[in-house]
């Protein structure tokens, strides 16, 4: 998975940028099927029990992963593209995996994760249908809202954080896109773009998707000192490090 000159431009101008074909769609469908079988019950794995039928609620992974999860986090792929966009080593922090659209309203993941990225990979084709992810281009070159900005002497203070969020995001009068990805595609995006997850256009439709969360492995705050951070290195060493 290489990043070009091209990509690491956009990225850069964008805040985003798309690696084409950077799964197969073997592997896609080995992830898909997985997560089916452990949302329906039919494989169990310590620490997720089988959903309600109906649950097709994201899937947030920060201190317990799959093996699956793991594995995709720890992908010696895209071990050098978060090196190269971090400017440093990378560890992940978080995974998510999608079943549909979540449909989140807008906001910075740098705002709930600190110093993040994410790589974003699309496991299905994905567009304004199933709700594809929704970035504001060039948003990450803007302010970034933390949670200190919340608090009683923050400027933000008795704001809604979403509805911060949406201000923000008119402030910064830049364009907001739809991405387009085919199966097997990897988003790369930056913690401070503003995006949310698109509208269901098409009422039902899946929407496949799976997101992991990286950090500078030299950075360390951490804005939830109740609970620990665990972080998944590419070398496939797990730790947990101060909350403070
Ligand atoms: O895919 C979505 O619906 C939203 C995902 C998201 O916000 C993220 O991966 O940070
Ligand atoms: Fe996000």
């Amino acid at each position: 998975m290489e990043l070009t000159a091209q990509h690491l431009e956009a990225y850069a101008r964008e805040g985003f940028t798309i690696v084409r074909d950077a799964y197969t769609h073997a592997e896609c469908d080995e992830f898909i099927e997985y997560m089916l079988d452990l949302q329906a019950g039919r494989t169990q794995v310590e620490g997720f029990a089988p959903r309600d039928p109906e649950d097709w609620n994201r899937l947030i992974s920060r201190c317990c992963h799959h093996p699956m999860s793991l594995r995709w986090m720890t992908d010696p792929r895209l071990r050098q593209p978060i090196k190269t966009l971090l400017g440093e080593e990378a560890d992940g922090v978080q995974s998510m995996y999608l079943y549909k659209s979540s449909e989140q309203r807008r906001h910075q993941d740098a705002y709930h994760l600190p110093g993040c990225m994410s790589a974003w990979v699309a496991l299905q084709d994905v567009g304004p249908q199933n709700g594809t992810i929704h970035v504001q281009v060039g948003s990450h070159q803007k302010a970034l809202l933390e949670k200190k900005d919340f608090r009683d002497d923050g400027p933000w203070q008795g704001w809604h954080p979403e509805d911060a969020f949406d201000k923000l995001f008119a402030q910064n009068a830049l364009p907001e896109v739809a991405v387009e990805a085919q199966k097997g595609d990897a988003v790369f995006f930056h913690g401070q773009l503003i995006h949310r997850g698109g509208p269901i256009l098409e009422p039902g439709a899946f929407r496949h998707s799976w997101a992991g969360h990286y950090i500078p492995r030299s950075y360390d705050p951490w804005p939830y000192e109740e609970a620990p951070r665990m972080r998944v290195s590419f070398d496939g060493i797990c730790r947990f490090t101060a909350t403070a």
